[in-house]
């Protein structure tokens, strides 16, 4: 099920509101003293291709916003820890400039949920007089925020508060609060004043638990779909996140201090970066159409030529990964984006191609339509683009790609100097090698190797939340447990197969171990050596092929276990979407905008007192 739209008209903030609203946290911040912590959950296992080499080098970027809008608008004792560096971090035991912080985050994705969870478990040890006001955010919340929420009454955990939104969300509740807090007053004390009195139900992109605390929540209350930030340029610069972040190490609590500016570029040489967001295509597989309302959203070409200078010079990073849906949605937008990039020099005069490289998302389809401008596109440093092939026959996926369309979009970036990187999607009607025709996933990865693929991704059809397809995906299709085993978060990482109705699914989780193993093999590393894929050099491909296997060797290591579980079958399938234990609510008292159609929506009718609140 996608996310519902917001009211025609009413999708967007207004221009000018996050300005606004960055100006008010800095008159705050001249009264308050807040220690804030922003944690990454990461679980360890879902080390593999095709992210082994990016995850732990690319620090991410929704925490780094928040660690840096915190510092830019004065509150300096803020601290970004993330789970990729520092694995063992316990925020029971966190101190801040001498003292436990006022505030605690957690940002996560689905497949690193269940650190999200030991997360929040832990830090409800502290007592919840001294306990840091605790919120919950990230792609996992938008989608799924009662998982903030533990429904076990043996160990009720929980954050305070998810927020099922992007920064302004989270600025604008900070803007209640500190508004509300008396002096001295604990944050997490001033929270649940204003929940009590239904101070949030205004603000919309939370969800907020009802009932005594060290208590299962009785109810879940969600003040509905967040308003989007449209011109991006109102957003922090991203320079400041990244003078908050905290270094890697084995410790459980905090270090004295950050990473060293000198140092950060080490720690992570690549910068996730917003550009633009939106997607013509309406793929029912995919939740971005309808989590961007339909909206196309942008940063200017020139504050994004803005961010990768000051981020290369301050930091020395040099490479850059758009966190674009399709940076080449809108053909002009994306245009005089890397005509400015091409015009861009460092301080000392260096174009900036020659100082960074970056890489983003586009289809095959828009691509083809920017090919008079790949040249200017890799003279403003573009050096790599991943495209969502997912299959080059459009048999099971439609977004106007064929054959000899992607093949034609690999040739001309080739020809432009562009890595072509392709994403591949595998599924249950997919052969891994067929006759005559091109829909065998060894005959894709052949075909896009001829065409000069640097890389490839072969993911498994996985459940998707906020996509089209999210419910079918769960009705006799999605796996409860396999062989007795649970399937937990990490495994929901398109890398194993927990979603089929193949009579022998372990087969499919062969086929992704042999694709990788076809495309990054000793031959074809020889074979770069000699005849490279790569423009520019032999070492580049053969490179490619070096970590291609390394981490191909990882994937080795952890999924035979689970392949294991799948021979011995015993699968339990889902029969609907595993919607909140907790009733779930608006504020208004009707359906919740995040919650399931299966959902249960109210506990018992409200009491005298509530109808104020409730209205
Ligand atoms: C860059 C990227 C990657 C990079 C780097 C990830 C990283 N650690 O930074 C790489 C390539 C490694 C990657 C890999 C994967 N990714 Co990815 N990735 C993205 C992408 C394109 C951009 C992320 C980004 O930097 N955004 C910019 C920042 C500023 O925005 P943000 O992260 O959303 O944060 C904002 C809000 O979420 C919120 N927020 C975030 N945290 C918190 C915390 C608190 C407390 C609060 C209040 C708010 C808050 O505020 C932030 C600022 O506005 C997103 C799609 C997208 N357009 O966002 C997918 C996305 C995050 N990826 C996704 C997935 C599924 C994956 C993979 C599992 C691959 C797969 N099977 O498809 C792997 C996992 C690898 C791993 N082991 O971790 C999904 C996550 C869906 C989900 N429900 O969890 C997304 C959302 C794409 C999608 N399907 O819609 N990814
Ligand atoms: S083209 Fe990509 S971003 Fe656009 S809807 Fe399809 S999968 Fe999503």
């Amino acid at each position: 099920m996608e996310l519902p739209f917001r009211e025609k008209g009413d999708e967007l903030l207004r221009p000018g509101a996050m300005l606004d609203m960055r100006a008010r946290l800095r008159e705050h911040a001249k009264r308050h003293d807040l220690r804030s912590v922003a944690a990454y959950a990461f679980d360890h296992r879902t080390r593999m291709l095709p992210f082994y080499f990016v995850d732990r080098r690319m620090s991410p970027g929704g925490v780094r916003a928040i660690g840096g809008s915190f510092l830019e608008a004065g509150f300096e004792k803020t601290r970004v820890v993330l789970q990729t560096w520092k694995k063992r971090f316990q925020p029971s035991l966190m101190q801040l400039d001498g003292s436990t912080p006022d505030l605690f985050m957690t940002s996560s994705m689905w497949i690193h949920s269940g650190r999200m969870r030991d997360m929040l478990r832990d830090i409800c040890r502290v007592d919840a007089e001294h306990r840091p006001l605790v919120i919950a955010g990230g792609p996992h919340m938008v989608y799924n925020p009662w998982d903030a929420f533990s429904s076990d009454a043996a160990d009720p955990w929980r954050a305070d508060v998810a927020v099922t939104g992007e920064l302004y969300v989270l600025l604008e509740l900070m803007d209640v609060l500190l508004t509300e807090r008396a002096h001295g007053e604990p944050l997490r004390r001033t929270f649940l004043r204003v929940r009590d009195a239904g101070g949030l139900d205004h603000v919309p992109g939370l969800v907020y638990a009802n009932g005594a605390d060290g208590a299962v929540p009785e109810e879940l209350v969600d003040t509905g779909v967040q308003r989007l930030l449209q011109d991006l340029d109102e957003l922090p610069h991203p320079v400041h996140g990244y003078k908050v972040l905290e270094p890697a190490g084995g410790g459980a609590t905090l270090a004295k201090h950050p990473i060293p500016t000198e140092r950060v570029g080490k720690h992570s040489p690549i910068a996730s970066i917003e550009m633009t967001y939106g997607c013509k295509f309406r793929c029912k597989y995919c939740p971005i159409p309808a989590y961007n309302q339909h909206q196309d959203r942008e940063k200017s070409p020139e504050r994004i030529a803005d961010e990768m200078k000051r981020l290369r010079e301050e930091y020395g990073i040099r490479f850059f990964f758009g966190s674009d849906d399709n940076f080449f949605n809108r053909h002009d937008r994306a245009q005089r984006i890397v005509e400015t990039l091409a015009a861009t020099t460092l301080d000392d005069g260096t174009p900036l191609r020659k100082a960074l490289g970056w890489g983003t998302e586009a289809t095959v389809h828009d691509t083809i339509k920017m090919k008079e401008h790949l040249r200017t596109a890799r003279h403003g440093g573009m050096k790599a683009l991943w495209m969502g092939v997912e299959d080059m026959t459009a048999t099971f996926v439609k977004k106007g790609q064929s054959v000899d369309k992607t093949r034609e979009a690999f040739h001309l970036l080739w020809r432009n100097g562009i890595n072509p990187m392709p994403m591949l999607m595998h599924d249950d009607t997919q052969p891994l090698v067929s006759f005559r025709n091109a829909r065998g996933l060894l005959n894709q990865v052949q075909l896009l190797r001829n065409a000069r693929a640097m890389s490839v991704q072969v993911l498994m059809l996985s459940p998707a939340p906020g996509s089209k397809l999210y419910e079918d995906t769960y009705s006799g299709l999605a796996f409860r447990s396999v062989n007795g085993r649970p399937v937990e978060p990490h495994l929901v990482d398109g890398n194993h197969v927990v979603a089929s109705r193949h009579k022998r699914p372990w087969i499919k989780q062969l086929n992704i171990l042999f694709a990788y193993a076809y495309f990054y093999n000793p031959l074809r590393l020889l074979k770069a050596l000699v005849l490279p894929k790569n423009r520019r050099g032999h070492f580049a491909d053969a490179g490619a092929q070096i970590m291609g296997m390394c981490g191909w060797l990882q994937n080795l290591w952890r999924t035979p276990r689970w392949l294991y579980h799948l021979m011995r079958g015993g699968i339990e399938r889902f029969e609907q979407p595993p919607a909140s234990p907790i009733p779930f609510r608006s504020a208004a008292g009707g359906r919740a905008a995040h919650g399931l159609p299966n959902q249960t929506v109210t506990r018992t009718a409200p009491t005298p007192e509530e109808p104020a609140r409730l209205s």
